[in-house]
């Protein structure tokens, strides 16, 4: 199951009560104030996994919260400190205060994290209270409340290709081909219903993330089909995989095709209109597709590579052009 936005909220543990209490000893008469400190809350912290492609996780639950200190003791014993709460995010996750909208940080590689909600301090107990001319002190402070607040998160997956094109393009076979992913593949449109990311082996060792997306139609920036919802996973791409069905079984035609999905990026936003492209026309394996290639070259303004993602026939190559155009391509924003 796929989620790329959730709210959920967080709340850090309270500090724990200070004590009041004084020595009490045999032989020790009259000894002092002993009550110890309260102990720390714990914090609400998030941190980023390799291991994690969603926020489903997030779904079965909306409140979060650390432990509470523990209360402070006789004997100078000090309460314990409350455990952290860590909940686990996929690369990608922007953490953005629900209530100011403020984005708290964008957590986008394994292992960065933040803290959301900082755990109260533990209350004093008496024994810090304690002077030369006060000697006798009954008081003792009440831990501080944890903080508590409502997040969004919202994921935009880190992948550097993003496969875009119609429904029935053949984006999810591509990328079956490519990689050790294995995305639902059907004759029918809407197969793909969410992102899923597959690892495309290169040359020397290299590797790239490839990002198959669900189908899109005209109309998508007004809600048709699917929506353009997900495009927000294509904007920290750093190249487009346009992928187009050169023999397709219905209209539109190939060049057309081309037009539809260049102008569903351009509605979604300007910086996807403008990310470097490449154009890959599939189905080859299917008699008619070459008839169609002369125009959809003149539509897209640019060579096509033309493969069959069920054959196999140019895969290489465009394994070896992805590489050579990422390569040309400056490192994503860090
Ligand atoms: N003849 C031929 N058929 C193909 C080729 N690639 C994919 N197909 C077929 O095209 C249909 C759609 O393939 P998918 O990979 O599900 O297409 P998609 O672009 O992921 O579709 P959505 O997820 O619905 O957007 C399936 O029946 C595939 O078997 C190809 O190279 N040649
Ligand atoms: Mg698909």
């Amino acid at each position: 199951m796929f989620k790329d936005e959730v709210v959920i909220h967080v709340k850090a543990g309270n500090g724990g009560r200070g004590s009041v209490s004084f020595r009490r000893e045999k032989f020790v008469p009259r000894g002092g104030p002993d009550g110890g400190d309260g102990g720390q809350g714990g914090d609400v912290i998030l941190e980023a996994r390799n291991d994690l492609d969603t926020l489903y996780h997030f779904t079965h639950a909306v409140k979060y919260a650390a432990e509470h200190g523990g209360n402070g003791g006789g004997a100078k014993c000090s309460g314990k400190n409350g455990r952290d709460r860590v909940l686990f995010v996929p690369p990608g996750t922007m953490v953005k205060d629900r209530d100011s909208k403020l984005v708290l940080k964008d957590l986008k590689h394994e292992g960065d994290r933040v803290v959301v909600a900082r755990g109260g301090r533990g209350g004093r107990g008496n024994a810090f209270f304690a002077t030369p001319v006060r000697q006798t002190p009954r008081r003792a402070q009440p831990g501080l409340r944890g903080e508590a607040r409502w997040l969004e998160l919202e994921l935009r997956l880190i992948a550097d290709v993003g496969v875009v094109g119609l429904p029935n393009a053949g984006k999810s076979t591509l990328v079956s081909r490519l990689s050790h992913a294995r995305p639902k593949i059907a004759d029918y449109p809407f197969t793909t219903l969410h992102p899923h990311l597959g690892i495309l082996p290169g040359p020397e060792f290299r590797s790239c993330v490839l990002a198959d997306l669900p189908g899109l139609i005209e109309g998508a920036h007004a809600g048709h089909g699917l929506g353009d919802q997900f495009l927000r996973h294509v904007e920290r791409t750093r190249l487009i995989l346009h992928l187009i069905d050169a023999a397709p079984m219905v209209a539109p035609t190939p060049a057309d095709a081309y037009r539809v999905i260049r102008k569903e990026l351009a509605e979604y936003s300007e910086a996807l209109a403008k990310k470097p492209e490449m154009v890959v026309a599939n189905k080859l394996d299917v008699p008619e597709a070459a008839d169609a290639l002369a125009d959809l070259e003149r539509a897209a303004g640019q060579p096509v590579l033309a493969i069959s993602a069920a054959t196999g026939k140019g895969l290489e190559e465009l394994v070896r052009a992805i590489f050579g155009r990422l390569a040309e391509l400056p490192d994503p924003a860090v």
